[in-house]
């Protein structure tokens, strides 16, 4: 049996045994554990040769915070990269880069390799980003303390592409293509058929597939249409589609 090699990810982080845990868990535990992915992490502190290990030095111009110092970066940047295949984009995670989507996830799922770069402090001297950086992206419009929670989302959307990471009963298929086609999830339901006197739809227990596709994606699209209009806003409906957009509308006078 050949067997394709795995995905090579490499996080550059003051904080390599949080990033470690946090994907040793489920599914992309597994994924490790089978081989389908390589997770390595280079730690800036360790290319420090001062007494004090120092990575971070005072703004110039001045104000609060400590920014990261170049050196270290650019060395530990070298070794994981050394460890990728020859063109593995090196991504700095933060909020001033273009926002991480699915689209975005699917294509990092078909690279071989690449690096994230996780800042601390008030961030990274501007010049690593120039001279070390390829790309920038950022997972949403918000201040975190540091860039490895959203280094680990970025991992996680990606990892679970992959081929084989998710069993057939939690294939990643119909759900990414909804999320790239710009769609929110219909509801989902399980035992008991009635809770404190919530009824199950009735459409999910009718055993007509037809109908239960029908009422799926009636669902999808009218909450997509409710709590995301932007979403659809570019989005051309077939003809069937609309026609369900429009009967969810009616029953919801919206
Ligand atoms: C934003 C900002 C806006 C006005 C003034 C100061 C500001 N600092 C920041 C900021 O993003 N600081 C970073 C916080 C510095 C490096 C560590 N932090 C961080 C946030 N790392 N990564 C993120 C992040 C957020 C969303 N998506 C990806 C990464």
């Amino acid at each position: 049996m050949t067997m394709e090699s795995p995905l090579a990810i490499e996080v550059v982080t003051l904080f390599p045994e949080v990033v470690r845990t946090a994907l040793g868990m489920g599914v992309i535990g597994r994924a490790l554990e089978r081989g389908l992915v390589r997770v390595g992490t280079e730690d800036p502190r360790a290319h420090t040769h001062d007494v004090h290990r120092s990575v971070d030095d005072r703004p110039y111009g001045g104000g609060p915070g400590m920014v990261m110092t170049v050196e270290p970066l650019a060395t530990a940047i070298a070794a994981a990269a050394a460890r990728l295949p020859a063109g593995s984009p090196r991504i700095y995670v933060s909020a001033q880069g273009r926002r991480f989507d699915q689209s975005a996830a699917r294509r990092l799922a078909g690279l071989s390799g690449f690096l994230l770069l996780a800042g601390r402090y008030e961030g990274v001297d501007e010049r690593l980003i120039a001279e070390s950086i390829d790309e920038e992206w950022s997972i949403g419009d918000y201040v975190l303390s540091g860039g490895e929670l959203a280094a680990l989302v970025m991992i996680d959307a990606t990892v679970r592409l992959l081929p084989g990471v998710l069993g057939d009963a939690e294939s990643a298929v119909q759900e990414s293509f909804a999320a790239e086609a710009g769609r929110l999830d219909w509801p989902h339901f399980t035992r008991p058929e009635v809770w404190r006197g919530r009824q199950v739809p009735a459409e999910l227990m009718s055993g007509d597939h037809a109908a239960i596709r029908r009422w799926r994606l009636k669902q999808s699209l009218g909450r997509t249409f409710e709590r995301r209009p932007d979403l659809l806003g570019t989005k051309q409906l077939n003809s069937e589609e609309q026609r369900l957009l429009d009967e969810y509308r009616e029953e919801r006078k919206l």
